[in-house]
């Protein structure tokens, strides 16, 4: 492989190839996020260091699997659903432990972060076995996965950490508030991606029309999450120091 022909290969993802480039833009994102809340623990109180440093966990564990989803799409043009699934199935509980340490201080125990962990891997799973493993009953085992992607919600709109987050302090509260609106309008892009993707043989078959490629709305949904989400915990890191 010479020169000329990565340099042609480059130029037509960037003119014509939408889902490789967004690929090759959310690796780059995720790159540049990681390297940025590590090199920020420096300047981090102790207090929230670990916070800080699950937020560069998050975006490092997915620069590595967009570097191969990249690869992997390039070569094949078929979706990296095992990839994708491994790196949400890593970085999702990992989510869920910012949670629980925000709210450590005000009582947030293992048991809750337990419950949160559970329901994402539960909202996973099934994602993944509608998709790819019996993708004929995909309005089955994505009907399972949005109780459990709504459990969590639940937990943060109203629930305990709801609560924990309100008796920790304002700076807290307005995180777990800003954290809320990422899981609740953020996330919702999965859902909608998962949609297109399955849609063949379904009832919402016509999702298909819409136009946009699956794997396009998971990418940046996974943008807006992993490098929102921890830009919510890097800025509380800086207000309640
Ligand atoms: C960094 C990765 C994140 C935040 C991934 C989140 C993924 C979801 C919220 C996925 C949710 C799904 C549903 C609610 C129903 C259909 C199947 C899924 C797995 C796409």
């Amino acid at each position: 492989m010479d020169h000329l022909f990565l340099l042609d290969a480059t130029m037509a993802i960037a003119k014509t190839d939408y889902v490789s480039f967004t690929f090759f833009v959310g690796t780059m994102a995720m790159m540049a996020a990681a390297v940025f809340f590590f090199l920020e623990l420096n300047n981090t109180s102790k207090e929230w260091r670990t916070s800080v440093l699950v937020s560069g966990l998050i975006t490092f564990i997915a620069a590595v699997h967009y570097y191969y989803m990249r690869g992997y799409y390039a070569e094949t043009h078929d979706s990296p659903t095992f990839f994708r699934y491994v790196d949400w199935l890593l970085t999702v509980p990992l989510m869920c432990v910012e949670f629980y340490l925000i709210t450590k201080k005000a009582g947030g125990t293992i048991g809750l972060l337990w419950k949160m962990i559970l329901a994402s891997v539960v909202m996973l799973v099934t994602g993944y076995w509608g998709e790819a493993v019996a993708p004929a009953q995909a309005t089955l085992w994505g009907t399972i996965s949005a109780i459990a992607y709504f459990y969590i919600v639940y937990e943060v709109w109203l629930g305990d950490v709801k609560k924990l987050a309100t008796s920790a302090g304002s700076a807290v509260a307005s995180a777990n508030a800003a954290l809320g609106w990422f899981v609740l309008v953020g996330w919702a892009i999965y859902p909608l991606g998962y949609l297109i993707g399955t849609a063949d043989g379904q009832w919402y078959a016509s999702f298909k029309n819409i136009g946009i490629d699956m794997n396009i709305i998971y990418n940046i949904g996974d943008a807006v999450n992993k490098i929102g989400f921890g830009l919510v915990i890097y800025s509380l890191s800086r207000k309640a120091a």
